[in-house]
């Protein structure tokens, strides 16, 4: 359930509000007092009233009041905006912070013991520092209910730091338009008690013992796909999506375009491991180029036998 009440959702909130009305409410003044004197003068100076116009010629005093009035609001909007914005990129010291991955098309978080999610958990009343990586493309982290929007633009580190007063999920959006599945790239922000979520951090997501290992092998599986965000663009139920699915993927052959040659390839282990670690030399007929990164920093090949196991038993035959 998506919190729709935003009070105190986090620090932000209450002064990025009031600058918006501020702004808002001077824009408002202006447009409503310049059209009712300009309909007014319409009317008044229509021409079976003044056929002939009256040449005016200068005014100090309004030049000056027109002048300096608007430039003290607009210096005063620039300095609400200005402190706002420098408050939201100093994070206090003792911030907890959460490495923050966005990709095509997907976001992940990760935690100081390593712990990796596609949705972000934090603490209540305690201050949550983001440390902003982009792995592909632009990219832009929106948590409206927090009045928080920074861009993520690869190749360059940027934080942001809130503190969330109130329990609750709120939706996270990818705000810069990044390809194919933007609009596909969203989660959820958790908002939890501290005591909660200190609990919350400590389970492994490996602690999914005795259940039976085929269902062990499935789960891990998909909590790899889910960590990593291969799941933006490929499903396990045969249907194409950016990617081929992995649905069958083990055994059969298939063309790939490798040095501009077309090739037919047996999709054996070997071939999985190389179209995860470097995606882009054999690209499968039909599909893009340059969309699928190297994870070759990323899953390791613990991970990557793993997978393949999983992908086995996709594979009916
Ligand atoms: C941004 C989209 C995207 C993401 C994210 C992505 N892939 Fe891919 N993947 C593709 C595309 C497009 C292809 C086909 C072109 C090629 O071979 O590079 C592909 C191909 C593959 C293939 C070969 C498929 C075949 O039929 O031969 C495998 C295996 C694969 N991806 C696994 C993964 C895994 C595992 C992840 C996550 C760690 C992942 N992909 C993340 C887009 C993506
Ligand atoms: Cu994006």
């Amino acid at each position: 359930m998506i919190e729709t009440n935003t009070n105190n959702a986090s620090n932000f909130v209450e002064q990025v509000d009031s600058t918006f009305v501020f702004i808002f409410g001077i824009s408002l003044f202006f447009l409503l007092g310049i059209t009712i004197v300009m309909v007014y003068y319409i009317i008044r100076y229509r021409k079976s009233k003044n056929a002939v116009a009256t040449q005016i010629e200068g005014n100090n005093t309004l030049e000056v009041v027109w002048t300096v009035i608007p430039t003290i609001l607009v210096v005063i909007m620039f300095y609400y905006g200005w402190s706002g914005w420098r408050f939201q990129k100093d994070a206090p010291e003792d911030a907890i912070p959460i490495k923050t991955i966005a990709r095509m098309w997907s976001f992940s978080f990760q935690y100081e013991n390593g712990k990796i999610t596609d949705t972000l958990f934090v603490p209540k009343n305690k201050a949550v520092k983001l440390d902003l990586i982009a792995q592909d493309v632009l990219h832009s982290l929106y948590i409206p209910a927090f009045r928080l929007k920074q861009d993520m633009v690869p190749g360059k580190e940027d934080i942001v730091w809130f503190e969330s007063g109130k329990e609750g999920e709120y939706e996270i959006f990818c705000a810069e338009y990044c390809g194919l599945r933007h609009s596909y790239m969203k989660s959820v922000v958790i908002v939890m008690p501290q005591k909660e979520f200190e609990e919350w951090n400590k389970v492994d997501s490996a602690a999914i013992a005795n259940i039976n290992p085929e269902t062990a092998m499935r789960i891990a599986a998909q909590g790899i796909l889910r960590k990593y965000g291969c799941n933006a663009c490929h499903t396990s139920d045969g249907s194409k999506l950016v990617g081929p699915s992995y649905k069958n993927i083990l055994g059969r052959s298939r063309i790939v375009i490798k040095d501009g040659q077309e090739i037919e390839i047996q999709a054996d282990e070997d071939y999985i491991r190389r179209s995860i670690y470097d995606p882009n030399v054999e690209v499968v007929k039909g599909y893009d180029k340059g969309l699928m990164i190297s994870y070759k920093d990323q899953v390791s090949e613990d991970e990557i036998t793993q997978l393949i196991q999983y992908f086995e038993s996709l594979s009916s035959n």
